[in-house]
């Protein structure tokens, strides 16, 4: 099982007028919300720090871009060098962006949280250790808030009652050192997508040769400490030209994975420079995650 490239994609560029977006637009959240796709996107200015722009989209394709980001660094020093990799999970009515904040000389993962996708205020640090690719599920489980967090080189799951205090941490996934695609680190990607069969959770793996592929695991519903099945294969790797070269070469990073229809809206960061869309029937992924 592949995903498919979408014909239209890329389906961002960066934009050469605006100081902010003009290097580099990649790694998106995409929230489908009131009848519209809302996409938080990375962007790196001419200085290369990142920030976060917004766009609006009837169709998932073409997109309204807002002239100024709707995140930029504001912890001084501590994210200094940019906010990156948003991941927007709808919650209890409001929504909360997971993002990086990337310091002087370290980097550690951000809540945020906004009624209207556009004005964001700060909740607060998971924790303030090395640790990104977090992500928090839609619902509450067992009662508590969950969130999945990559502490190097793993996926980890922690729970919380208020969104502050994190507790309970584990590993539920490891790279695999046997492996061909996703021996040395693993992170999650967009939120967990409930199905009947379980949590289906989208990942990112790479090993010595530093290239960036995708693919699927299965988590327990009620215990999603608990993995039920995980492939050995990928569904998507580098291989267009702007997925080969660009900013860091080998690279489909991915914050989001939509369901639109019956189908799978997969979009990605192409060598940090672009953003991209490839698709699939969502039971084609579903049966992969299960028997791959
Ligand atoms: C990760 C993050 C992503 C990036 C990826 C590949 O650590 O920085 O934003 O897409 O590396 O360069």
């Amino acid at each position: 099982m592949k995903l498919v490239r979408h014909p239209e994609s890329p389906v961002l560029y960066p934009n050469p007028l605006n100081r902010w977006e003009a290097m580099n637009v990649f790694n998106c959240a995409v929230t489908q919300h009131n009848g519209l796709f809302h996409m938080h996107y990375r962007a790196q200015g001419v200085d290369f720090i990142s920030s976060i722009g917004y766009a609006v989209s009837a169709d998932g394709l073409h997109w309204n871009r807002m002239q100024e980001p709707v995140m930029a660094p504001h912890r001084g020093r501590e994210d200094y060098r940019g906010v990156e990799d948003p991941r927007v999970t709808p919650l209890e009515g409001a929504f909360y962006m997971t993002y990086t904040a990337y310091g002087v000389n370290s980097y550690y993962p951000m809540i945020a949280r906004s009624d209207n996708l556009i004005m964001w205020e700060e909740v607060g640090p998971l924790e303030r250790a090395e640790n990104k690719d977090h992500v928090l599920f839609p619902e509450k489980i067992n009662g508590r808030y969950a969130i999945l967090h990559r502490r190097p080189p793993d996926i980890w799951i922690g729970f919380s009652d208020d969104l502050l205090t994190w507790t309970d941490h584990q590993v539920i996934m490891s790279p695999r050192p046997d492996n061909d695609w996703d021996p040395k680190r693993i992170g999650a990607n967009g939120l967990p997508v409930k199905t009947e069969h379980g949590w289906l959770l989208f990942y990112h793996g790479y090993g010595e040769e530093h290239i960036y592929r995708q693919s699927v695991a299965l988590l327990d519903l009620d215990d999603p400490t608990k993995v039920i099945h995980r492939p050995e294969g990928h569904i998507m790797e580098p291989l267009e030209t702007w997925e080969l070269k660009g900013d860091v070469a080998n690279v489909i990073f991915s914050c989001t994975n939509n369901v639109v229809g019956d189908e799978l809206y997969f979009y990605y960061g192409g060598a940090d420079r672009l953003v991209g869309l490839a698709t699939a029937k969502m039971a084609d992924v579903i049966d992969f995650a299960r028997h791959g």
